[in-house]
């Protein structure tokens, strides 16, 4: 996967250039991703549009709905992305698909004042409606899980790339920030 982070105004949705899949973040101040599930075309790009609260965006396992995968690479994960009450601009996230057989699973790793991926704030690309391995089983787990033990790593986790990410938003407001890298999948 290809990922990069960017600020957009806050009046066109749509704003991520290139993009052709929109997903909103927590709108109307829910904990709670817009749609919960896609899917996807290799070369696709799924575009995430924080729009409240403080919110991230970060790949777990199926297994382990609440924690950054690990293995057999380190998830991908916007960072945290606080949304000031008087933003006038939202940050921006997005990743390009480059296998369509492979599902991804997403969480959002907040856990103050409560796990956010408990509340069931979860969020998947590709899953199988009709599998073992489908979205609805992967949220039903997440909000059994609560979000306990394993959202304490995932929070260390985001939380170092926290700082990086709220530099490149803050120094890169209305452009597109041409943060690209590559993802071990
Ligand atoms: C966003 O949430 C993270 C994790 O809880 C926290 O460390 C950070 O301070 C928060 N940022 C803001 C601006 O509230
Ligand atoms: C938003 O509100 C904060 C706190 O009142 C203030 O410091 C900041 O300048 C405001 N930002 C804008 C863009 O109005
Ligand atoms: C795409 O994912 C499937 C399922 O995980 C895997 O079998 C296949 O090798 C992957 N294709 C590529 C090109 O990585
Ligand atoms: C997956 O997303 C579709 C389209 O938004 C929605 O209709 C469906 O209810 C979602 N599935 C689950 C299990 O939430
Ligand atoms: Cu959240």
């Amino acid at each position: 996967m290809r990922f990069s982070l960017a600020v957009a105004a806050l009046a066109p949705v749509l704003s991520v250039y290139g993009a052709n899949i929109l997903v909103q973040v927590g709108a109307g101040g829910q904990l709670a991703f817009s749609p919960t599930n896609i899917t996807a075309n290799v070369g696709d790009v799924v575009a995430f549009q924080f729009q409240g609260k403080n919110h991230s965006v970060t790949q777990s396992t199926f297994a382990d709905p609440c924690a950054l995968m690990t293995t057999p690479a380190v998830g991908i994960n916007s960072g945290f992305q606080p949304v000031a009450a008087n933003a006038t601009e939202l940050p921006e996230w997005s990743f390009t698909v480059n296998n369509a057989s492979t599902p991804l699973w997403f969480f959002c790793a907040q856990t103050n004042p409560i796990s956010h991926c408990g509340q069931g704030m979860v969020f998947s690309v590709n899953a199988n409606p009709t599998s073992a391995k489908s979205f609805a089983v992967y949220q039903a787990a997440a909000i059994a899980s609560n979000g306990a033990a394993a959202a304490a790593s995932a929070a260390g986790s985001v939380a170092s790339s926290v700082v990086s990410d709220a530099g490149s938003v803050a120094s890169a407001v209305g452009e597109y920030r041409g943060v690209m890298l590559e993802c071990f999948r």
